[in-house]
């Protein structure tokens, strides 16, 4: 059954993709990977902290079903797919790197390759050794200069069939949920660890970028090398125009998007973690615009400090998914177009997706998504690439396995694979790059 509102009934029409974007879907290799005991979710999983009780330790055993995965990817006509690297799998115990895990990624993404299908490769999506957890994670000064030496060697052993990288994944998400709302282990709330965090996550970002270049060169490749972070970000609005209601959404731009942006784009250090200098020289260092798009909030005043004065609402007649998140595709317009006029980057989604556990609203979810990126780079916002999150159902982190955010189905008893529905659209849509009336009327208006 799919869940069409009786105004959007019969408002589908036909679309074009652009003839150089390129789909395909993202993952996080804790999300899906399972069997890797010596990352800091698996302890939280092992102390029951996660909300339905479940655990990561097999998630959808992407690890040892790759091969299957892949030819999924494959079936649903992918030109791309984002995964990530399990950071605790090659370096278990502080500076003792394993080879035979790095192997099996090669080969995954060897498969990958034969395919056709063109990796971008995350080093850091939220999940992290327990060693690394235990020494105060970012927050210890120490941990750029660790996480440089990971990169390194995951870059030195991949770099020749991966051009394309993203040293952090949503920084701004990781640092909320594990030092503001402490959703994520070590569940210890602290603001001065938050900025802690980020400054040091901003200077790993921008050594490791041009880590990576270098050792591409080193390697003969002279183009080719692409290397991002991908930020989460949302649509803010703020719920009245007075400036108690302004000043919170001012400050929540600020914290959650801005100073990330402007550290990990341009090295500059805005306040609380620099006075607006450039530590680390004044640069660009990200090759493109990679952008986690989800929904928007609306931001009202509350005399919380700790909650930086502001409670986050979801407007009243809004569509909403099975997280309670808006669905909001505008917002991915807005996003765009603004970053776009700032940075003039090309822009990559590096994720843009809908938990949705009957699979009533992705389809829409798809169409109207995609039908906005069309009109982004008819209107000059170059939109290069779009990975779906999720390709799989997987691990959603302190929610668990009951969310389901894929375009494949997993049962978690079987972890048998089936295509959704959705799945299929999206598919067929990668296949002919637009949206037909044949299309609509098999999977939309039904
Ligand atoms: O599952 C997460 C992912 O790991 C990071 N971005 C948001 C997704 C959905 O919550």
């Amino acid at each position: 059954m799919i869940l069409i509102t009786k105004e959007k009934e019969g408002n589908f029409t036909p679309f074009a993709l652009p003839p150089s974007l390129q789909l395909g879907s993202a993952t996080a290799s804790l999300q899906i990977e399972g069997g890797d005991k010596g990352n800091n979710w698996y302890r939280f999983c092992e102390e029951g902290r996660v909300k339905d009780g479940s655990h990561c330790i097999v998630a959808d055993d992407h690890w040892n079903r790759y091969e299957e995965d892949i030819a999924l990817m494959k079936q649903l006509n992918h030109k791309v797919y984002r995964m990530s690297i399990e950071w605790s799998r090659i370096e278990p115990e502080r500076g003792n790197y394993l080879e035979a895990p790095l192997v099996h990624y090669r080969k995954m993404i060897q498969i990958m390759l034969e395919q056709d299908i063109q990796p971008l490769v995350t080093l850091h999506h939220f999940s992290e050794p327990i060693w690394f957890e235990d020494m105060g994670g970012w927050t210890n000064l120490e941990s750029v200069e660790i996480f440089t030496s990971f990169t390194e060697k995951v870059v030195s052993f991949l770099g020749d069939l991966v051009g394309e990288w993203i040293t952090i994944n949503e920084p701004n998400v990781y640092l909320e949920s594990t030092y503001s709302s402490a959703i994520f282990p070590p569940e210890k709330p602290s603001m001065r660890n938050y900025f802690k965090g980020l400054k040091n996550m901003a200077a790993a970002h921008i050594m490791t970028y041009k880590q990576i270049h270098h050792l591409r060169s080193e390697m003969g490749f002279s183009s080719g090398t692409k290397v991002g972070v991908a930020i989460h970000i949302r649509v803010f609005d703020a719920e009245k125009k007075g400036v108690l209601s302004k000043l919170p959404r001012a400050l929540l731009e600020h914290n959650f998007h801005t100073i990330f942006l402007e550290s990990m784009i341009k090295g500059k250090f805005l306040f609380p973690i620099g006075l607006g200098g450039y530590p680390y020289g004044k640069g660009t260092y990200c090759d493109f615009f990679g952008v986690n798009y989800y929904s928007r909030d609306i931001v009202k005043f509350t005399w919380d400090p700790r909650r930086l004065f502001s409670e986050l609402l979801v407007r009243k007649e809004a569509e909403i998914n099975d997280m309670g998140w808006e669905i909001y595709p505008e917002g991915l317009y807005r996003v765009c177009e603004k970053y776009f006029r700032l940075y003039k980057q090309p822009i990559y989604i590096t994720e843009n997706g809908i938990c949705d556990a009957t699979d009533a609203q992705r389809t829409a979810f798809i169409y109207d998504h995609l039908k906005v990126v069309a009109r982004l780079v008819e209107n000059g916002v170059p939109v290069e690439k779009y990975y779906h999150w999720s390709l799989l159902d997987n691990f959603e982190w302190d929610e668990g396995l009951q969310r389901r955010f894929g375009l494949i189905e997993v049962n978690y008893e079987t972890l048998t694979r089936t295509i959704r529905r959705s799945g299929q659209f999206y598919g067929e849509l990668a296949k002919e790059n637009e949206v037909t009336e044949a299309m609509i009327e098999k999977f939309l208006n039904q």
